[in-house]
Parts: structure tokens; C-alpha cells; sequence
């Protein structure tokens, strides 16, 4: 009941907002802006969980771009010009993302957009803002097909959409980077290979067990659970049996913790590591026993540790949001950044106006943007995938996590 009223309140004040900026401000689409003192609004649209298990994850998302939109108009970064955000709750499910992506191209002043987080909801918005010329920037998604097509294995990469680009890396980067941090730092010989049958879970558990047998490490054994299911006490007990001195999971922290706690209560006493998915304090809160010792590498280097983040940390602490910028929050503050930068382009290269046709406009900038944003350089490569290369182990110590090693991938 109370999970129907939010999704009620959530389509309300979504409708609202897209209502308000068609009608609050010129067709930034079309032209304007710039020669009459009046400001034209461009709205940068979010898409993410906001609702449900990964809200953790999407509420992070829009409050990081909240910032970055909050930023912009009060620095006048780009002149003539006022950002405003409308934020949708996809939920992590595709086809909620792919009516929002709709509802997003189907306003004018949406000139790009944040989102989505799971890389099986991307897939469904992709062709939807490719037809609109609509630049679509994931901070989350980390599934290599997305930028490179279904047979990037092959080494036949091939650009699906135009129109995607992302500021956290791929699987390929990242399911490798702990594959060699398992084989050779922490020095494990058997794992057990578990994964949540989504676009990303499987899609990095995969890449992850192909590294470590590569490196000289064996896969004892693997199996799939269903997301939102809570028993695995099945797979824990294969796990045991197996012989495994560790776990590997491909999937989301709700999972996760629940895994790593199950493992541990059928006698296995062997660490779970995860992608960034599980890197999120709802992976500790969700195991009865204690998982320190568990691991997560997740994308970028720690924002605390960065000086390049500490604007970013600072005035997301001012605001006062309520929910943590976490796991991605860096990433989407970056990721609306950029789309700011390329409209800037667009419209200093059209006298201080914001052209017709937009938002084609928009996209050709975005490819050649460049800048040092919280997370470090952001700019993408000819796929759209980010040029930060970035990976961060953590583990958790003493109930909380804490990064262990960080570098840049190396091939
Ligand atoms: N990168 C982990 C979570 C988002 C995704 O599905 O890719």
C-alpha cells in the first residue's frame, strides 16, 4: 500500500514538472535566448531508481545533478541560459525507463540526460533518445555492450547509439581489475562464481571468471539467484560443498549481503567480493553476520580522497539533502556537467544563442568535451565510454567500507 502511494506521488510530481517546464520557459529546442535579456530554459532530465531497493544508488544520482544544475545557473556557467532538472523513477525496471525516456523526449526543453543506473534499463531507453538526437550520459552503467554492441568479446566493437555516453567505465575494465586484485593480492585459488541474471550481473561475473582462470585461478563451481528472492541458502550450501575459498558475485548490494550472510551461516568462512553494485553500506546492513572482510571494487577513485571532489563533497553537505551522494555521485555531478559544457559550446558557437535544432547541436559538442571535473578528466573516447580508467578495491573493516587499493587499469 504504501509502496502504491509513492509510486502515485512520484507520477504526480513528475507529470507536474513536466508540465511546468514546457510552460514555464521558450522551446529550448527551437531557438532563443541571449538577445532579449530573457533567459532561455534548458532542462537536463534524470532518470534512476528513486523508489524500491536501489533508491540508495538513484537518489544520489538526482541530488548530485541537482547540484551540478544549482551550480551552473548560480555561476551564470553558460549565459542566457537557466538549467533546471526533472527528475523519473525508473524503479530499475526497463520498461518504466523506456516510458520515461519518452516522456523526456517528448519535452522540448529536455536537452539531455543523466541516468539511467542499471545497465538492463539503459538498454531500453537507447534507441528511444537516439531517434530525438537526445544526449543521454549514464553515471552508472557499466556494461560493455553499451557503447561497444553485443559482440565487443569478439573485438568487433561496433557503436550502437550516438547518443549514449557514460562517465564510469566498463566491465571489461572492471570485472578484470578483480579478477587480478582475487588472483594476485589476495592471493585466492577456488572461486565460486554466482551471479543475478541481469544485464550487468552476469555480464561482469563472466568477464571476471574469464581473468581469473586466465591468471591460473579455478572456478569450483557457479550458479544464478533471482533478485529480490531472500533465501540462498541452496547456493551457500553448494558453495560450501564446492571447496571455495572465496565468492564471486555479479549483481546488486540487496543480494549481495544477503549471499555473503548466507554463505557464512552454512560454515563457509570465505570473503564475497562484488562490482560497484555491492559498494553501497546497504550491503553490510543486510547480512545478520558480520562481512568484514567482503570486497567491491567500484569505479573511480574514492571522491573523499580526491581534491578535485572537495567542492563537490562541500556543497553537497551544504544543500542538505537528505540521502548520501553515494556510489555514483561524482560520476552524475560530472555527467550533467558535461552536458552543460557541450551546451555551452552550442550556444557560444551560435552568438551567445541556443541554435534550432538544439539538441543535434548538443550531441555534436558532447563528443569533444573535455574538462576536470570532480571525478578527474572527463572525456570520452569514440564509443562514448569515459577516458578515466580508474577502479577502487574496497573492503569492509569493522562494519563500514574502506578502500583498500586504488589505481588505473592497466592492459
Ligand atoms: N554498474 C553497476 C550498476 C549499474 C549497472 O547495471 O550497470
Amino acid at each position: 500500500m504504501r509502496h502504491r502511494s509513492l509510486l502515485l506521488l512520484t507520477t504526480a510530481l513528475t507529470t507536474g514538472a513536466l508540465a511546468l517546464s514546457a510552460c514555464g520557459s521558450r522551446d529550448a529546442d527551437g531557438g532563443g535566448g541571449g538577445d532579449d535579456g530573457k533567459k532561455t530554459t534548458v532542462v537536463i532530465g534524470v532518470d534512476a531508481p528513486l523508489t524500491g531497493s536501489l533508491s540508495p544508488f538513484g537518489q544520489g544520482i538526482k541530488n548530485s545533478v541537482d547540484l551540478a544544475v544549482k551550480t551552473a545557473n548560480k555561476n551564470n556557467e553558460v549565459k542566457g541560459i537557466t538549467f533546471d532538472t526533472v527528475a523519473l523513477d525508473d524503479q530499475a525496471v526497463p520498461g518504466t525507463g523506456q516510458q520515461n525516456a519518452a516522456k523526456l523526449v517528448a519535452d522540448k526543453n529536455v536537452l539531455g540526460v543523466v541516468g539511467p543506473m542499471n545497465s538492463g534499463v539503459a538498454q531500453s531507453m537507447q534507441g528511444v533518445f537516439a531517434k530525438a538526437d537526445v544526449t543521454q550520459v549514464s553515471p552508472a552503467n557499466t556494461n560493455p555492450a553499451l557503447t561497444q554492441g553485443d559482440n565487443w568479446a569478439t573485438g568487433q566493437k561496433n557503436r550502437p547509439f550516438k547518443t549514449y555516453f557514460r562517465t564510469a567505465t566498463t566491465d571489461i575494465i572492471q570485472g578484470r581489475f578483480a579478477a587480478q586484485y582475487f588472483a594476485k593480492d589476495a592471493k585466492k585459488k577456488k572461486v565460486f562464481v554466482v551471479d543475478d541474471k541481469q544485464t550487468y550481473g552476469a555480464g561482469l561475473a563472466t568477464i571476471f571468471a574469464q581473468e581469473f582462470k586466465r591468471l591460473g585461478g579455478e572456478v569450483v563451481g557457479t550458479d544464478h539467484l533471482t533478485v529480490k528472492e531472500t533465501d540462498f541458502s541452496g547456493i551457500a550450501n553448494k558453495i560450501k560443498n564446492a571447496g571455495a575459498d572465496s565468492v564471486y558475485f555479479g549483481g546488486q548490494f540487496p543480494e549481495a549481503g544477503l549471499l555473503s550472510d548466507q554463505v557464512k551461516k552454512a560454515g563457509a568462512r570465505i570473503p564475497l567480493m562484488g562490482g560497484d553494485g555491492i559498494y553501497n553500506p546497504g550491503f553490510i546492513t543486510a547480512s545478520g553476520e558480520s562481512n568484514d572482510g567482503d570486497l567491491a571494487t567500484s569505479v573511480g577513485y574514492p571522491v573523499e580522497e580526491l581534491d578535485s571532489a572537495k567542492k563537490f563533497v562541500t556543497g553537497y553537505k551544504e544543500a542538505g539533502y537528505k540521502d548520501p551522494y553515494a556510489t555514483y555521485g561524482g560520476y552524475s555531478y560530472d555527467a550533467a556537467w558535461a552536458i552543460i559544457q557541450a551546451v555551452k559550446k552550442t550556444v557560444e558557437d551560435n552568438n551567445g544563442k541556443l541554435p534550432a535544432g538544439a539538441r543535434a547541436k548538443v550531441l555534436d559538442a558532447m563528443a569533444k568535451v573535455s574538462f576536470d571535473g570532480v571525478t578527474g578528466k572527463v572525456s570520452f573516447d569514440q564509443y562514448g565510454d569515459t577516458t578515466n580508467k580508474q577502479l577502487t578495491v574496497y573492503q569492509v573493516t569493522g562494519g563500514a567500507w574502506k578502500s583498500l587499493k586504488s589505481a588505473t587499469f592497466q592492459d
